[in-house]
C-alpha cells in the first residue's frame, strides 16, 4: 500500500502539478485499482494519506461561512523600479538603525484563488476561501479533491493547529484540455484558468471538483509553524519538507537584486505550467514581519510587484482602410493610446473585414486591447453595454 500510495502521489504530481505524465492513463487506473483493492481487502489497513478518498464526498446545497482566526487581507500592489525601490526605503524608514535594509524573500505571484487550509495533528481538516478577508466560504470537500494536496502530513502530527495559506489554480494546459472538452460538448468554457479555477471550487457537487485539473501551490504558514523557523524562506522550505507544493523562493538583498529577479521571471513567463501576474516581495525575517505589521488592510512588510497589464480597455476611435505594397486592404483601429504589456498602443490591426464581422467593432466603440510577450497586439472584445 505504501509503495503503490508512493507511486500514484508521483504520478498525481507529474499530471497535476508539472502536467508532464510518466505513464500512459491506463497503467496509471491499474496503480488505482491495485490500491482500491488492498484496501477493500484489509480496511484496518487504510492508510491516512492514501490519495483513493480524494475524489469526492457527496453533493453539498451551499457552503457554510466561516470566519478566519487571523483576517486574510491583501497585497499593495507597485508597477516599476522607482515604486518599488520607494516600498524598500519605506520599509527602511519604520526600521531601526540595526535593522536597516533586511533581507527580502521574493516569489512569483500565482493567478489563482487564496484558501487557507487547516490541519489538526496533521490531518487535512478545514479548506475556506478568501471571502471579504474576515468570512470565507468552506470549500473543505472541493480542496480535498486536488491531487496535490496532502491529507495527511506525518511530520505534522504533533502540531495541534497548523494553518496554511496559499493559492489554488489551473495549470494552462488542463485549462486547455477542459475548454475543449467543453466546446466538443456544447458546453459554455472559461475566460482564463483562473475562472475555471473559481469556477471548480464553486461546484457543488464535490465529484465534479474532482475532475478538474487543479493545484494547490502554498505560500505562507500562519499558525502553528515550528518555533526554530523565523524566516518567510525557511517557512516555505519546511512546507516543502512536509508535503507541500511551493514556488521557488529568491532571497535578495537590494532593489537592484529585487528588479533582476522580477526581470527574470519576466523571461520565464511564457514557459511555465501556470500563469502568473507578478511577483511577491516580503521582508523575510518573520520578527521584523510582525514589527512592521500592517496599515489599515495590507501587510506593510510585503507588497506585489505586479506585471503590466496584457488586457486593457480603451476606446476605438476611427477604422482606417490601409492599401498594402501588394494592393491588400487592411483595417486599423486607431485606439486612444493605452499602455498595455508594457507599451503604449494607438493602433491595432483589425486583419480583414470577416474580423470586423466576428468582433462586431464599430468605430466609437469600447474594446478590451490584449498584448502578451511581443505578440502584436489585437481587439478580443467589443464593450456592448
Ligand atoms: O495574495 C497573495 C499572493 C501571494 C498574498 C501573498 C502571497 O505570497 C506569495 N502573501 C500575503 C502576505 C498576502 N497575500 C496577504
Amino acid at each position: 500500500m505504501r509503495t503503490l500510495i508512493a507511486a500514484l502521489k508521483t504520478h498525481n504530481n507529474a499530471y497535476y502539478v508539472l502536467d508532464n505524465p510518466m505513464i500512459e492513463d491506463s497503467e496509471y487506473d491499474q496503480l488505482r485499482l491495485s490500491l482500491i483493492e488492498l484496501e477493500e481487502e484489509y480496511p484496518d489497513l487504510v492508510q491516512p494519506d492514501s490519495p483513493i478518498n480524494q475524489v469526492g464526498d457527496v453533493p453539498l446545497s451551499a457552503f457554510t461561512q466561516v470566519t478566519h482566526d487571523l483576517p486574510m487581507l491583501s497585497l499593495g500592489n507597485v508597477f516599476d523600479y522607482d515604486d518599488l525601490s520607494d516600498f524598500m526605503r519605506r520599509v527602511n524608514d519604520r526600521l531601526s538603525v540595526a535593522q536597516q535594509n533586511p533581507e527580502y524573500e521574493m516569489e512569483m505571484k500565482l493567478d489563482g484563488l487564496a484558501v487557507s487550509l487547516k490541519y489538526e495533528y496533521g490531518q487535512y481538516v478545514q479548506a475556506v476561501t478568501r471571502g471579504d478577508g474576515q468570512t470565507g466560504e468552506d470549500i473543505t470537500q472541493n480542496v480535498k479533491t486536488i491531487r496535490n494536496l496532502p491529507l495527511w502530513l506525518a511530520d505534522a502530527k504533533d502540531i495541534e493547529l497548523l494553518e496554511v495559506r496559499g493559492e489554488v489554480l489551473m495549470p494552462k494546459a488542463g485549462f486547455e484540455r477542459l475548454n475543449r472538452l467543453a466546446e466538443e460538448n456544447g458546453e459554455k468554457t472559461f475566460a482564463n484558468p483562473r475562472n475555471a479555477a473559481a469556477g471548480s471550487l464553486r461546484q457543488l457537487d464535490p465529484a465534479v471538483a474532482a475532475s478538474r485539473p487543479l493545484a494547490f501551490y502554498g505560500y505562507s504558514v500562519n499558525q502553528g509553524l515550528p518555533e526554530r523557523i523565523d524566516t518567510q524562506s525557511g517557512a516555505l522550505a519546511w512546507l516543502g519538507d512536509i508535503g507541500f507544493t511551493v514556488s521557488a523562493v529568491r532571497v535578495v538583498a537590494n532593489p537592484r537584486e529585487a528588479q533582476a529577479y522580477y526581470e527574470s521571471v519576466i523571461e520565464k513567463r511564457e514557459k511555465l505550467p501556470f500563469e502568473i501576474d507578478g511577483t511577491v516581495i516580503k521582508v523575510n525575517s518573520l520578527a521584523l514581519q510582525q514589527q512592521l505589521g500592517f496599515l489599515s488592510r495590507e501587510p506593510r512588510w510585503a507588497t506585489a510587484y505586479k506585471f503590466p497589464a496584457e488586457t486593457v480597455m480603451t476606446r476605438l476611435h476611427t477604422i482606417e482602410w490601409q492599401v498594402g505594397r501588394t494592393g491588400q486592404i487592411t483595417p486599423v483601429g486607431k485606439l486612444e493610446p493605452v499602455k498595455v504589456g508594457g507599451v503604449t498602443v494607438s493602433n491595432v490591426t483589425l486583419h480583414n473585414f470577416g474580423e470586423i464581422q466576428r468582433l462586431d467593432v464599430r468605430a466609437g466603440d469600447m474594446v478590451s486591447v490584449h498584448r502578451a510577450g511581443d505578440v502584436i497586439p489585437k481587439v478580443t472584445r467589443v464593450w456592448e453595454e
